[in-house]
């Protein structure tokens, strides 16, 4: 009988502390195309502490849930413009997004950044 009620506090415990890891949902804008920049950004933007990620390629709107005490809205943004995607916050490196599949170029957020190379390069 003492060992049942120890596992029912211990339960308890567990269950009290998973209501302190807070998960939070936040949606935002993630610059992309098609059917493999939804696989990579999805990818990518779940490390450690984001149970969902889910990015529409018609809207370009991405719906994250995560553990907010595990890490922020920034931090998975940043993760996603790592792998050449801009968002709402970041923009991806140049020489990442330069490397993406040619149908992954996407219409990026800023255009005037360097025009160091006029007209087409195809
Ligand atoms: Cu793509």
């Amino acid at each position: 009988m003492k060992s049942i009620k120890s596992l029912f506090i211990a339960a308890l415990l567990f269950t009290s502390m998973s209501v302190f890891a807070q998960t939070k949902t936040d949606s935002f804008k993630v610059y992309g195309n098609c059917g493999m920049c939804k696989s990579r950004i999805e990818k990518a933007s779940k490390p450690d502490g984001v149970s969902s990620a889910i990015w529409n390629a018609d809207t370009k709107e991405m719906v994250v849930a995560y553990d907010s005490t595990k890490i922020s809205n920034d931090e998975v943004q940043k993760k996603i413009a790592s792998v050449g995607h801009d968002t709402d916050k970041y923009s991806a490196d140049d020489k990442v997004y330069k490397k993406l599949p040619g149908c992954c170029l996407y219409d990026r957020k800023k255009t005037d950044k360097k025009n160091d190379h006029s007209g087409h390069q195809h």
